[in-house]
């Protein structure tokens, strides 16, 4: 029996597009280009040639083009780990799902997803202006709880392990971070030799949950400290963003393939940060479309 998605489930618009992205089926690349900021989605799209569509509806903006003969979608997707619920669940709905008849394609079309995003660097080897490859993401979200199969694919001794060093229970980070594992090849792929393979831990939120600071005190005031001492079978965690772990979690329940690199903003070790950073991640651009 195929599986069927009724239209409270899959909210299709008038025009043929999937809900929130009004992306339509046949504007969907197999490489697609993650991206937080809307406003990084005209600058990826600076590189691409014959444009087929650029189409927008709050904070997701998406473009089709080529680069190098390539087919690449890039779509923005705000922040936080709720978008890449949404995200993630359009861009598989428009390259699994059939929209004509609502059911489940009979093969799966696999993409291959990589987030271009900023972060905060935890370790001496990650200052400012730094690209990380997330080899591991630890989800402080708990989006992927809310999926079956969510065990099977995480790393559940080093969630143990993490756990244990942060000495967190009850409410700390409830109900327990997930560790997931981003693609093998595309990591190799996309980190080649030159950008530090990493452990990220995607947050949910800037402030309190990345241990900074500002007027109301820290649940928990050594996380920070604790988290750059960790180190589980030769990891260390090397940096804070905010969509990694679902990005990396869905992908993988999913059957798509998907890593995240990051740019260093922000070292919180050496307290130092750099906003003027447009020139660098448009560096990180190119090397990542040469690469996907
Ligand atoms: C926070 O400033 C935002 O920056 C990082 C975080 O993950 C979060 O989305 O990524 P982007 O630069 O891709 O938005
Ligand atoms: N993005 C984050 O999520 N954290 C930082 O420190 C910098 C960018």
């Amino acid at each position: 029996m195929k599986k069927y998605f009724a239209s409270s489930e899959l909210i299709i618009n008038d025009d043929g597009s999937v809900f929130h992205l009004h992306v339509k089926p046949e504007w969907l690349a197999d490489k697609v280009i993650l991206v937080g900021d809307p406003g990084r989605v005209a600058l990826v799209g600076s590189h691409l040639e014959n444009k087929e569509c650029e189409v927008e509806s709050r904070e997701f903006k998406t473009i089709t083009g080529t680069y190098k003969g390539k087919r690449i979608t890039v779509v923005s997707t705000g922040i936080g780990c709720d978008n890449i619920d949404i995200v993630m669940n359009e861009l598989d709905a428009l390259a699994n799902i059939d929209f004509n008849t609502r059911e489940e394609k009979p093969q799966l079309r696999q993409l291959e997803l990589v987030r271009i995003g900023t972060c905060g660097g935890l370790q001496p080897n990650t200052p400012v202006g730094t690209f990380i490859c997330s080899q591991k993401s630890i989800g402080f979200d708990g989006l992927l709880n809310f999926y079956s199969g969510r065990n099977e694919v995480c790393d559940l001794q080093f969630e143990r392990a993490f756990l244990n060093h942060m000495g967190w229970s009850g409410n700390m980070c409830a109900p327990a971070p997930y560790v997931i594992d981003a693609n093998a090849e595309l990591i190799e792929r996309i980190a080649a030799d030159d950008m530090v393979r990493g452990v990220t831990i995607a947050a949910g939120g800037f402030f309190g949950p990345q241990g900074r600071e500002l007027r109301i005190p820290l649940a928990d005031p050594k996380q920070n400290e604790k988290i750059e001492n960790f180190e589980y079978n030769g990891y260390r965690i090397t940096n804070f963003e905010m969509e990694s772990s679902a990005l990396a979690g869905l992908s993988r329940l999913m059957g798509h393939k998907a890593t995240t690199v990051c740019m260093v903003i922000a070292n919180r070790l050496i307290k130092e940060a750099n906003t003027g950073y447009k020139n660098t991640i448009d560096t990180l651009i190119k090397i990542v479309l040469d690469r996907i």
